[in-house]
């Protein structure tokens, strides 16, 4: 196996024999002949021209294929072959539908059963492209596009779609085939990646905004209620949203975890009585949590890690892309229906969850909440009282390095203004960093997704200072990357013409030392140093 798509690869380099992840040789072969079994339906959908509205099951696989590839998203080998199979079905019916037109091997090869798939995927992974530089900007564009289909899934089973993100990822996933794309290309490329990232981002905002109500400033429990709880983890508000209809009245009680936290700010979400908080931090710390919380979790999409006690196996539960062996997987009906009995039914036998923290942490600072304290953000900044906001969004992770991030939003000036996103926030969120005249001096917009709201945020901040460049603000951007949700949001943020992003703790091991080069030519892309030195340099 090779894998390099994490910011945890090992030795900075790349996992080869096992994943730091947890992911075995078999599971990463399968990935990698998931993902190559798309490059070659998208050559067919792009050469044969087929038309994109046509073909709406397959879409919907398509981006539901790239989700389960996603880092700790899916590590049950029996459902990603049962993905591959499904996959090489619709390719090879699409094939049917064109006229002869030269395909390459992707369109063609034929697997039966494990041994030949791994086999095939042996020499369909990432290291089948040898230029480097090739290399890293073909895998940057499917790390980007993975991330793109995990927000499309969620807009998707909100009921809203945009079928020109559909032909932009069939675009790109034929486009890591074609042999004739020069470095250059592969850069444009790169960039219209990111203009599609803020296509993305923008549908799931309408589609959970429209459904679920603009986020509000939100005081969210960190303790816990007397009865048995139900964990939901992940980023998808569908299944929260059924896992609340179907616990409403009963004595199990929903407590949310890790990226699952903004749901809380949502309006939609406040009238359920058995919502009750978050329980603990952020993914990885999720082995020791998941113990003491007792009852059932069910895991909607990213961050599984492996568990190591059977008995917390059992309780835990995944649904949509997500899947771990041995763990029961919630599947949806053809309505989008999905039936928690399961774990509503064991949670009824578990006790309530030991407490771990008391308190609350606030969020809910979407654009339309900060838009809507716009006078005052606007006064304090032309005030001094506020002198810079720094972006902090991303993910979180278990590298020690990443005390980093603590030790750096500790450190910062008072008159200074976090904004995050994602799961980055759980380095900081409970630091008691006061307020700026009311303004809390930690505004979390919500999931990584949510990024898109800071982006928006920033749009119109310059509009009203009247500024012609969005890097004319006093907005500078420490960002912390795992996933590749991380790495489509900041393809999408430099598709927004957002120059000098910090990127920690450790620059992508994808990025050849010449893509690398462009990056920080062209952008001015940047690592991170010791706290103090980035606040200084920050500050200045
Ligand atoms: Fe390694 Fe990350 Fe790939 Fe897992 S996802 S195998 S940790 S690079
Ligand atoms: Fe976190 Fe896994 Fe990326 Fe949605 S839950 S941000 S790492």
């Amino acid at each position: 196996m090779f894998c390099y798509q994490c910011q945890e690869a090992a030795k900075g380099t790349g996992c080869q024999i096992k994943g730091v992840c947890g992911k075995d040789e078999e599971v990463a072969r399968l990935q990698d002949l998931l993902i190559y079994t798309l490059k070659g339906l998208a050559e067919i959908v792009v050469k044969g021209n087929l038309e994109i509205e046509n073909l709406n099951e397959i879409n919907h696989e398509v981006i539901k294929s790239l989700f389960i590839t996603i880092t700790n998203a899916n590590f049950d080998k029996t459902a990603i072959e049962k993905q591959i199979e499904k996959m090489l079905g619709f390719r090879n019916e699409l094939k049917k539908r064109i006229a002869e037109i030269p395909l390459g091997d992707a369109t063609y090869f034929e697997v039966t059963g494990t041994t030949s798939m791994l086999e095939k995927a042996s020499k369909a992974g990432v290291l089948a492209t040898e230029n480097e530089d090739i290399r890293s900007l073909r895998e940057l564009v499917i790390y980007g596009i993975k991330g793109m289909a995990a927000y499309a899934h969620h807009a998707l089973n909100l009921g809203k779609e945009n079928r020109d993100i559909y032909t932009f990822i069939y675009e790109a996933l034929a486009a890591t085939l074609d042999d004739a794309l020069s470095v250059d290309e592969l850069i444009t490329l790169t960039l219209k990646t990111g203009e599609f990232g803020v296509k993305t981002m923008a549908l799931l905002d309408e589609a959970n905004t429209s459904k679920y109500g603009n986020p509000e400033i939100t005081h969210v429990n960190i303790g816990v209620g007397k009865n048995p709880g139900i964990l939901i983890s992940g980023h998808d508000l569908t299944d929260l949203e059924q896992l609340l209809e179907q616990t409403k009245g009963t004595d199990v009680d929903i407590y949310t975890h890790s990226e699952m936290l903004p749901a809380h700010y949502y309006p939609f979400f406040k009238k359920y009585e058995n919502f009750i908080g978050n329980y603990g931090h952020s993914w990885w710390k999720q082995l020791e949590e998941f113990e003491t919380f007792n009852g059932p979790i069910l895991f909607t999409t990213n961050c599984i890690v492996p568990p190591k006690n059977e008995k917390v196996r059992d309780r835990i539960f995944t649904s949509g892309a997500s899947g771990y062996p041995g763990c029961i997987h919630i599947e949806a009906n053809q309505d989008g229906k999905k039936d928690f009995s399961p774990l509503i039914e064991m949670a009824k036998k578990c006790k309530a969850p030991i407490e771990i923290e008391t308190g609350s942490i606030v969020g809910g600072f979407a654009h339309a909440q900060v838009l809507a304290l716009a006078d005052k953000v606007i006064d304090a900044v032309k005030s001094g009282a506020i002198k810079k906001f720094i972006v902090m969004a991303g993910c979180d992770g278990r590298m020690k390095a990443r005390e980093y991030y603590t030790e750096f939003a500790q450190k910062l000036p008072t008159d200074t203004i976090i904004l995050t996103a994602g799961c980055a926030k759980y380095r900081y969120n409970k630091l008691a960093l006061g307020d700026i005249d009311g303004i809390p001096r930690i505004l979390d917009a919500g999931q990584c997704n949510d990024s898109y709201s800071l982006a928006v945020i920033a749009l119109k901040l310059k509009e009203v200072f009247g500024l012609e460049d969005v890097n004319q603000l006093p907005i500078v951007y420490n960002i912390a990357w795992y996933e590749q949700k991380a790495v489509i949001v900041l393809l999408a943020l430099l598709y927004l013409g957002v120059k000098n992003i910090h990127l920690g703790p450790t620059l992508p091991a994808f990025l050849s030392p010449n893509v690398a080069k462009v990056l920080v030519e062209t952008f001015g892309i940047a690592g991170i140093d010791t706290a103090e030195e980035d606040i200084q340099f920050f500050m200045a």
